[in-house]
């Protein structure tokens, strides 16, 4: 487990991860009917024998939502100790929330291969908000509570001073306490009034600013196959969303498919008013859901480019003749390559080279073929295989939908007649450092692929 009496940063994020798929477990009994639902439907989806099945197995998403920058910087430190890091910017102005966001997550492929766990962490933007009212009472509410241990605050110092290294024992001790700043508080940090306040205004702004964790919104699992996982959700009784977000059906999955069920119910105590603090009222509150998702392969900016232009070409049919959203993609993509040689060719998706066992054929070992060419005479010649890079990050188109579909009042908007624009900038700021290109780390992984293998082969230096 510990290298010279060290933890080594992968191990740790899985048993973080699994601490924390046990926590909600506890805390969301549902999620343990959903998890033995997917791994049912992985299991029986044989034609995947390649799929790394352990690192699916483990897989999860995690959602949490902060308010303020200090938050999200400690957010950081925590993350930054599991071997996640911020990546990409997710503006969620566009789609009415006063909200943007990254994607904590591991960035090569040994360490995605090992635990691709990932957090997709929100941040509330006050300045979007309409109502005063609600900005300063967000604000101050913000501005009391610790969602943090001292003694977890304590021992990232110390961690810090090791090189960011844990003993096994520190290692459990920041689990435990780290947990804690995601657990779900039954008890919230606000009174009844101010928490009907802020709901009324929009209820997202409620979730984030009410309570004295951030708690962990929803934890998903990674199915290979979306359509009969949702099936076989609503065989279970469960209350599924309607609609599968992402792209359509395809025999070559790309990007994230998602769908989720439906918010729970959960009972919350509301303290009296601010003056006498030991008087509380019963009530409750509805945020938190299930999800599953199916990855496909990630697109390079080309793919990124056309899939954005058919998904608003089908918006477009979908509005105009009033079609289902379902079919007016399944119209729109037909345009999208839908075999894995095309989209290779086309430069459309990420893939990643691997050494076959099969000889070099004399006529490649000679130096005469441009780079591009030699890849593909290699992949013709059997020397190489190929195959697409799983997309690791978000969409927030998809995100905004599975956002609107869990609100209690989904029409109202907090931000008014304020106008949405990103600010990608100001999130860095608030992060203490800038994000990931996730694009310059597909290209990466990708690139790396193919120097491994010229090594291999003993053709020279890509
Ligand atoms: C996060 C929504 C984004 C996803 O899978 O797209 C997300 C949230 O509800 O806080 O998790
Ligand atoms: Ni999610």
């Amino acid at each position: 487990v510990a290298e010279h009496g060290y933890v080594d940063a992968d191990m740790l994020r899985t048993s973080f991860s699994l601490a924390m798929s046990d926590m909600y477990k506890a805390e969301v009994p549902l999620y343990d009917d959903l998890v033995s639902i997917v791994q049912g439907v992985n299991g029986s989806v044989l034609q995947n024998v390649k799929d790394n099945i352990k690192r699916i197995t483990l897989e999860r998403h995690g959602a949490i939502r902060l308010g303020s920058p200090h938050e999200l910087r400690t957010v950081r430190r925590i993350f930054s100790l599991l071997g996640m890091h911020p990546v990409g910017y997710y503006d969620l102005s566009v789609a009415g929330l006063p909200m943007h966001a990254t994607c904590f997550r591991p960035r090569d492929s040994q360490s995605l291969s090992k635990n691709p766990f990932r957090v997709f962490t929100t941040l509330l933007r006050p300045e979007l908000l309409h109502s005063t009212e609600s900005r300063e009472l967000a604000l101050r509410l913000l501005g009391r509570r610790r969602i943090f241990s001292h003694a977890l605050t304590r021992l990232m110092d110390t961690v810090d001073s090791q090189q960011g290294r844990f003993t096994c024992q520190q290692a459990d001790t920041f689990i435990d306490e780290a947990l804690k700043s995601f657990r779900w508080q039954p008890v919230a940090a606000a009174t009844y009034d101010e928490y009907n306040t802020l709901k009324d205004d929009h209820p997202i702004l409620a979730d984030i600013v009410c309570f004295q964790t951030a708690h962990i919104n929803h934890l998903t699992p990674r199915t290979l196959d979306i359509g009969l996982s949702q099936l076989a959700m609503q065989a279970h009784g469960m209350d599924v969303k309607e609609r599968i977000e992402g792209p359509p059906k395809r025999q070559c999955p790309i990007l994230l498919r998602q769908t989720s069920f439906l918010a729970l119910r959960e009972s919350v105590r509301y303290c009296h008013s601010s003056d006498q603090p030991g008087q509380f009222i019963e009530g409750y509150h509805r945020a938190r859901f299930g999800e599953i998702e199916e990855r496909g392969a990630a697109l390079t900016p080309i793919g990124r480019k056309l899939f954005n232009e058919l998904f608003e070409e089908a918006m477009d049919i979908s509005r105009t003749t009033g079609q289902k959203m379902d079919d007016a993609l399944n119209l729109a993509f037909v345009r999208f390559p839908d075999n894995w040689p095309e989209l290779y060719q086309q430069r459309l998706v990420y893939c990643e080279f691997t050494v076959t066992d099969k000889a070099l054929p004399a006529h490649l070992v000679s130096n005469k073929y441009p780079q591009e060419d030699l890849l593909e005479q290699l992949v013709s010649a059997g020397v190489l295989s190929r195959a697409p890079i799983t997309y690791e990050d978000f969409l927030p188109f998809s995100a905004a939908g599975i956002f609107q579909s869990n609100l209690d009042n989904p029409s109202s908007s907090a931000m008014g007649h304020k106008k949405p624009f990103p600010d990608q900038q100001g999130f860095e700021e608030s992060l203490g450092c800038s994000v990931l290109d996730p694009d310059v780390l597909y290209f990466t992984m990708q690139r790396k692929s193919i120097q491994k293998c010229m090594q291999q082969l003993g053709l020279g230096v890509f």
